[in-house]
């Protein structure tokens, strides 16, 4: 049994890790956010009496908090970080200060403290592939990242590994590929999508919509981390992926049929810039080391009940969603 320091506990993924940790194993978890726009305490309104659970507001870059926290614990699990792209290419200095400052702060706490410390990073580090090729990410890709959310995810990576070779830090890194399922933005592809048709919206595809990523649901991430804290290998990295390549264009049109949509047509907007093509991953060492399997294999079932989860819960998304669509009009997406 653990006690987990689990950052960024009340975004995306660190939602559906509580909920992993809580079902699955006997861990206890606290949480640390900021609640920037991105974290909701309301995420947990369904297991605020759990004992095993308990959530502190408060900063990465807190070197007081964060070293009281980790005396408590045995266990950090890294997930804080500002995640969006266009949020990055418009303002990088809060991904330069959370995302590599913070982490400085967070790998400190935990040599101090003698924490087992897991990182959460992204395949973004490893930069773009061509749509012409069938290359895959590896743990032995160099690192080529091209905005500044990669860069800043690929600056936390090196510190990780850093402080494995310089002071024996007991490190794990896994970089996941793209992330679908409940409780996530709607900033994001494929819940911006799910809300603008569901409002009657058109979906939005920048450039020409031929842009690849990997999609992986949220929660066989979830047991991924949880085989690495297990299992995985000090000074190790780890690849996360479920082979679920597809074109943005490609889920935009599952989405309609899924939706029973056929006349809506699709807005193409303004492209990002530097857009990377296509990300792939490699998953053999985590699958044959760690024996670590997605439980949602089908791409397709798995959108059908993110889809729902969106119906379903209204109330979660709509307060997010006009101030998000004023952010892509000022941005031009
Ligand atoms: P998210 O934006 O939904 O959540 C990030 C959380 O971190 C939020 O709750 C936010 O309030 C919190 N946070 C931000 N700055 C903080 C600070 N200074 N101190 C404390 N808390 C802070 O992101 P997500 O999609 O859940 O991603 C979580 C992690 O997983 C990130 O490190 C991201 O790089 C990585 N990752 C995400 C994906 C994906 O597809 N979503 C894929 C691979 C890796
Ligand atoms: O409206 C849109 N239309 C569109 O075509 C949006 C919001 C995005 N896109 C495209 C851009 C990308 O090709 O969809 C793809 C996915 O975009 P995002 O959801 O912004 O994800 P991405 O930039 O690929 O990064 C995500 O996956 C890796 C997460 O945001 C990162 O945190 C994670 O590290």
């Amino acid at each position: 049994m653990r006690k987990i320091l689990l950052t960024g506990a009340a975004g995306f993924i660190g939602t559906n890790l509580v909920r992993t940790i809580l079902e699955e194993t006997d861990h206890e978890v606290v949480g640390l956010d900021k609640l920037t726009y991105a974290g909701r305490v309301e995420n947990f309104e369904d297991i605020q009496t759990n004992s095993r659970f308990s959530l502190i507001e408060g900063d990465i870059c807190d070197k007081t908090l964060v070293n009281k926290l980790a005396r408590d614990c045995d266990t950090l699990v890294h997930l804080a970080a500002e995640s969006h792209n266009d949020r990055g290419i418009e303002d990088p200095e809060s991904f330069i200060q959370t995302n590599i400052y913070g982490t400085y702060v967070v790998l400190q706490a935990a040599l101090a403290h003698n924490l087992r410390f897991h990182h959460v990073s992204t395949d973004e580090v490893y930069g773009s592939l061509g749509l012409e090729t069938r290359d895959r990410f590896t743990a032995s890709t160099p690192y080529a990242p091209t905005s500044p959310y990669s860069a800043s995810k690929a600056g936390a990576d090196h510190l990780v590994n850093a402080w494995f070779h310089s002071y024996g830090l007991p490190v794990t890194v896994s970089n996941c590929s793209n992330n679908y399922g409940p409780f996530q933005h709607v900033e994001k592809f494929i819940p911006r999508q799910i809300t603008n048709i569901l409002d009657g919206r058109k979906p939005k595809l920048y450039g020409d919509g031929q842009h690849v990523r990997d999609w992986i649901h949220v929660e066989d991430h979830c047991r991924a981390i949880l085989d690495i804290l297990e299992r995985g290998r000090a000074g190790k990295t780890y690849l996360v992926g479920a082979d679920g390549e597809a074109t943005n264009a490609d889920i935009v049109r599952m989405l309609l049929q899924h939706l029973g949509v056929e006349d809506l047509s699709v807005d193409y907007v303004g492209d990002r810039p530097g857009h990377d093509r296509r990300y792939s991953i490699d998953a053999s060492t985590i699958r044959n080391e760690l024996h670590w399997t997605p439980k949602h294999g089908n791409f397709n079932s798995g959108l059908a009940t993110t889809i729902s989860w969106y119906a379903e819960n209204e109330e979660w998304w709509r307060p997010l969603k006009s101030k998000t669509e004023n952010m892509y009009k000022r941005l031009g997406h």
